[in-house]
């Protein structure tokens, strides 16, 4: 699967079918009346989220997407066909945007529609056009154009978790661990190119996890995978910040954290201040009292940390359990207010 998250499109709506201008021709009836009917209404493009999509890509070959027109009226009083709506099917968690950025819509359950362009309305036949003083009227309105319109597509993720850390951390292996997903995994930075999803199913509770790759100093710059994907930590409730201990210089953990959370700064202050786990991985390389101390390093600053392996599965449960009370509190808070 290729992962995209951004396209832009031109939609044009189906414009409306021309009223048809007719009388009615009958065999004893000399001058029968008007009988043109209406055209019928242009389709419209219509976005519907669907949640067996991951990604917009089908979109990026697209460019352009037009709904059908609407086919004129005719004689004796026949409405032309309305045109069919074009329905794009896209991820649950994309956000339709007009080309100054405003937001048409934000499709986050699957089945939920919006209309990017409407079809043009279907013009007037002349029968409608008759009344007592003018019996025989010629005219008929033409069908009304319908709409193009540039429009951008942004999936943000609807994950309620996401995993972050500097590349080699192991957010991918610890989502794996969590949930059923199968990410690539590699003792090499950026072996994850995209975004993956996993649900931990802690109790009777159902958790979306999104690991977010390429998180690196100068991220924000633009180094390494630059911020492309922190917009998927948008929608997030919780930030698990994975840090790895470096076992030459265990202190150097500290100043990995802030480089993290500096690059969530530097490209957008609400992310800093979401709620975060700070969790110390590969717990089965360090020795006890290495760890130990880091953990007194971040209480130092006023910080709790936590410790996991996920290979000697150390540290899970209670991780899973840290992430569901974190998203309780969350949701308390937005209850109080
Ligand atoms: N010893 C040990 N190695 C781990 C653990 N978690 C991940 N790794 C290894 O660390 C490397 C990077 O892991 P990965 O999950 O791809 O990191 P990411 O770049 O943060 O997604 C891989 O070689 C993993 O096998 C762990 O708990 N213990
Ligand atoms: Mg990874």
């Amino acid at each position: 699967m290729t992962f995209v998250d951004l396209v832009s499109l031109t939609v044009s709506s189906g414009k409306g079918g021309a009223g048809a201008s007719s009388f009615r021709r009958e065999k004893f009836v000399p001058k029968g009346g008007p009988d043109g009917g209406n055209g019928g209404k242009g389709g419209n493009v219509v976005f519907q989220a669907n949640t067996n999509l991951q990604t917009l890509m089908d979109l990026k070959i697209r460019k352009k997407i037009k709904a059908q027109n609407g086919l004129p009226g005719e004689g004796g009083k026949r409405f032309g066909k309305d045109g069919e709506d074009e329905v794009i099917q896209v991820p649950c968690g994309t956000i339709i945007k007009d080309s100054a950025g405003a937001i048409i819509a934000d499709l986050t359950h699957h089945g939920m529609t919006c209309i990017a362009a409407e079809g043009g309305k279907g013009g007037r036949g002349n029968a409608c056009f008759a009344s007592s003083t003018h019996q025989t009227p010629t005219y008929s309105q033409p069908g009304l154009p319908g709409i193009d319109k540039d429009i951008e597509l942004e999936l943000q993720l609807l994950a309620e978790v996401g995993i972050i850390g500097l590349p080699n951390a192991g957010k991918s292996t610890l989502l794996k661990t969590l949930t059923s997903a199968n990410p690539k995994i590699g003792s090499y930075p950026f072996t994850t190119l995209f975004p993956n999803l996993g649900m931990l199913k802690y109790h009777d509770r159902e958790i979306l996890l999104a690991d977010i790759p390429g998180l690196i100093e100068g991220a924000s710059k633009g180094v390494g995978l630059g911020h492309e994907f922190l917009r998927h930590l948008s929608r997030t409730t919780v930030l698990v910040h994975l840090i790895e201990i470096p076992l030459e210089n265990p202190e150097e953990a500290i100043d990995n954290y802030h480089k993290i959370n500096n690059e969530l700064i530097e490209y957008d202050e609400s992310l800093a201040n979401k709620s975060q786990l700070i969790v110390l991985s590969k717990a089965d390389l360090v020795p006890k009292d290495t760890y130990q101390k880091l953990q007194e390093l971040f209480k130092n600053i006023d910080k709790n940390s936590q410790l996991i392996s996920a290979h000697a599965r150390i540290g899970l449960d209670e991780l899973s359990q840290a992430i569901a009370n974190k998203l309780m509190e969350s949701q308390e808070c937005i209850n109080e207010q």
